[in-house]
């Protein structure tokens, strides 16, 4: 039987302003903290930066005609605020909106639908020093920033992302410090970020309705379920310990029922948490209505608890079979039916989006030029399946994004990844779809999977 999808379900993919489009200080645009990371020495992995990364701020016409030529019908790409707003408040830089505006344009004259999000984690450099995500002024920042980027393209632009994978934004930033502005161990600042973080998308929801009319709103999550390594209770424990780390310290609030307890209590004993930075009226702006929720899945979480007596070993570990991605991710189709189901079922957003998935893999061209990434289009084929069948337990999932439309600068990994359904010889920019790309197009022209057997 082929798996199809409902009518009117969105396919496309997904990319971000730093990791694509280059021309870093190029008309008018401002420092980000991107740029100012990766131009720091050792932090990341090839030494590189996003400088000219797919030089899309130049070839923006040449990737939309791959776009239609591949069958795509949405793009999710991200708005740079240092390239419309350099100094994060102040001065509008006009060139940065016209050439959103000319992208948005040309894509809907390619039929395309756009997804916009306003933040995938290029913060103006002067509004880090200002305080950054840590200072509840960079929220107010940040709503000035929506609203004159929603004036300039609500017209034409109905689904609007305000943050992406705000976890990875306060937590990689300010407590695993793998990620700008890289510090490490400052767990107030991390709590700090992700309060002011939630708050920016709730108090900016009603300001993008207002100059959007009829516009989709909502907010993309980097989610993981969690298996157990074992069915002790310390494992339990170690799982639901991360859970709330990781997923619910972002949902309960986003879906009003404010900070979970337990994280609450335990950030509390360790002077991590600031009672103080939630303000009368924060929690009911966090949980403002929303339109959907984007999901950005990649893998599980396998909780162990190190040093639980009764994990004594031998524990029994689920996944003696897995494969792993060139990223070191474990690949998990099922958690990603999991996932979708959890949030339906514990949490009822009106509608879901996958805004992210895909996969890293080095796969190059052979003698012909041809790039036969296999192992892609099976990673693919089984998340597809696996949205389908929660699309078959009454997920309201809408559409799906695959990361990447481009091979690109994959963050502090730099491009030692490839997640493209596009190869981009970077010494040339010449772009190459690979067979993934054309195996998607056939995927989407069906609006079915292919069959199994
Ligand atoms: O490249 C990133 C993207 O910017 C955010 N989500 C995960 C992707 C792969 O790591």
């Amino acid at each position: 039987m082929p798996r199809t999808f409902p009518p009117g379900f969105l396919w496309g993919t997904a990319t971000a302003a730093y990791q694509i489009e280059g021309a870093w200080a190029e008309a008018g645009k401002g420092e980000s903290i991107w740029d100012r990371f990766a131009h720091t020495p050792s932090k990341i992995e090839d030494a590189s930066h996003g400088d000219t990364a797919c030089d899309h701020y130049h070839r923006w016409r040449e990737d939309v005609a791959l776009m239609k030529a591949l069958g795509h019908q949405a793009y999710r790409f991200s708005i740079a605020w240092p390239r419309v707003r350099p100094q994060g408040r102040g001065p509008v830089n006009e060139a940065g909106l016209d050439f959103y505006s000319q992208l948005v344009d040309d894509l809907l004259a390619a039929g395309l639908t756009p997804v916009a999000t306003l933040y995938h984690w290029d913060l103006p450099q002067a509004q880090f020093e200002a305080g950054g995500w840590p200072a509840r002024a960079t929220a107010e920042a940040f709503v000035e920033y929506a609203d004159l980027v929603t004036r300039a393209l609500g017209d034409r632009v109905k689904h609007w992302i305000t943050h992406n994978e705000p976890w990875c934004i306060a937590f990689l930033g300010y407590q695993i410090g793998e990620h700008a502005p890289g510090y490490k161990d400052e767990w107030g600042n991390a709590l700090a970020a992700s309060h002011h973080l939630l708050l920016s998308h709730g108090w900016a929801v009603p300001v993008i309705r207002r100059n959007s009319p009829g516009a989709e709103v909502g907010i993309t999550l980097n989610l993981v379920p969690v298996s157990h390594a074992s069915p002790s209770a310390a494992d339990y424990h170690a799982g639901r310990r991360f859970d709330g780390y990781f997923n619910r310290w972002f949902l309960d609030p986003l879906f009003g029922r404010g900070y979970p307890a337990d994280k609450v209590a335990e950030y509390t004993a360790l002077g991590h948490w600031d009672p103080a930075l939630v303000r009368p009226g924060d929690l009911e702006a966090v949980a403002a209505d929303t339109d959907f929720l984007g999901v950005n899945y990649y893998n599980r979480h396998l909780a162990r608890d190190e040093q639980a007596p009764d994990n004594a070993p031998p524990v029994e570990f689920l996944a003696p079979r897995s494969e792993w991605t060139d990223m070191g991710w474990e690949i998990y189709p099922d958690g990603l039916y999991q996932l979708l189901c959890r949030l339906h079922f514990e949490y009822q957003p009106r509608k879901i989006y996958v805004t992210e998935n895909g996969v890293s893999y080095g796969d190059g061209p052979d003698a012909q030029g041809r790039i036969a990434d296999t192992r892609r289009i099976r990673y693919l084929g089984d998340h597809f399946a696996a949205a389908h069948r929660a699309l078959q337990a009454g997920v309201p999932l809408a559409g799906y994004f695959v990361w990447s439309l481009l091979d690109n600068f994959e963050w502090a990994r730099g491009y030692t990844q490839r997640f493209g359904l596009i190869y981009v010889d970077y010494a040339t920019q010449r772009r190459l779809p690979k067979d993934s790309a054309y195996w998607y197009r056939d995927v989407i022209r069906a609006n079915a999977l292919p069959d199994e057997g």
